[in-house]
């Protein structure tokens, strides 16, 4: 369970045919209905202070020209693989900065320092996702230079990193072909809330049954991404059409062109 978000499945819906799983004694509802609300109530409370925190980020982004990205996806999708690949072949040409956030260990951190670029590793313990506090701290360690791509690698979970805005110029998520197509539907939330997508590990696809073509016309059921860029950081495969995107984003911070 997370302690952070209060994610414990608390509303879930049971898929059954039998139907007995409901209490409907009246005691027993009152008490859930109290309890809902206190949820709920909490929940407000924290995303709201979020959202204050989250824009303070971003104004401290824009000020300074950072292009800050929020890499989202389910855990071992290639996250750090593909910010190594990216940060060999671009950094330090274009200035990038790290943030990793896992529940434990500095692996990540110590995979990124080994490409030479400024990084620093959060560590959310039993939290499920970062959030913009986290990222208000990292980034007074990490200082991120003048104009730089801020790149913050989220929590491993297609679910609760939905709900955090960080203050990023954009969210991108990366799905990877060992996961199945049908990704989107059973995630929206964090579709929903992305602005590119990364289709990882297509050295594998012959290997794998993933329909592409599938997987992307779900995520335009459940989303507004627009941009679906299939990349492999084993083999390089695509990464150049990516790092275009990224040069269009900084662009865009920056307002040139
Ligand atoms: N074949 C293949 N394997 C890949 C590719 N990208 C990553 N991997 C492998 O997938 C595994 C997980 O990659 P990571 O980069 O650690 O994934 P991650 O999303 O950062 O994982 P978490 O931080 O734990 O959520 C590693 O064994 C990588 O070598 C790829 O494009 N092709
Ligand atoms: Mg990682």
């Amino acid at each position: 369970m997370c302690i952070t978000c209060g994610c414990s499945g608390d509303g879930h819906h049971l898929h059954g045919h039998e139907g007995h799983d409901h209490d409907h004694s009246a005691d027993h509802h009152h008490e859930h209905h109290d309890q809902d609300s206190r949820v709920i109530t909490l929940e407000q409370d924290i995303l709201h202070k979020n959202q204050l925190l989250a824009e303070r980020n971003r104004g401290f982004f824009e000020a300074r020209g950072i292009t800050a990205l929020n890499l989202v996806s389910s855990p071992g999708s290639g996250k750090t693989s593909i910010l190594e690949r990216t940060l060999t072949d671009l950094y330090p040409a274009q200035p990038c900065a790290v943030i990793e956030g896992d529940q434990q260990t500095s692996c990540d951190a110590d995979r990124i320092k080994a490409t030479g670029a400024p990084v620093v590793q959060i560590n959310t313990g039993k939290g499920c996702h970062l959030d913009a506090e986290m990222v208000h701290a990292a980034v007074k360690h990490v200082k991120p230079a003048q104009d730089s791509l801020l790149f913050i690698e989220n929590v491993g979970n297609l679910v609760c990193p939905a709900m955090f805005d960080l203050g990023e110029s954009a969210r991108v998520i990366i799905i990877s072909v060992t996961e199945g197509d049908d990704k989107p539907l059973k995630y929206p939330d964090m579709f929903h809330s992305a602005n590119i997508c990364l289709i990882n590990k297509i050295d594998l696809l012959p290997y794998v049954n993933f329909n592409v073509d599938k997987m992307i016309g779900y995520a335009r059921q459940v989303s507004h991404i627009d941009r679906f860029i299939q990349v492999s950081a084993t083999t390089g495969q695509g990464m150049e059409e990516w790092y275009a995107w990224l040069k269009e984003q900084v662009n865009v911070v920056q307002g040139v062109g």
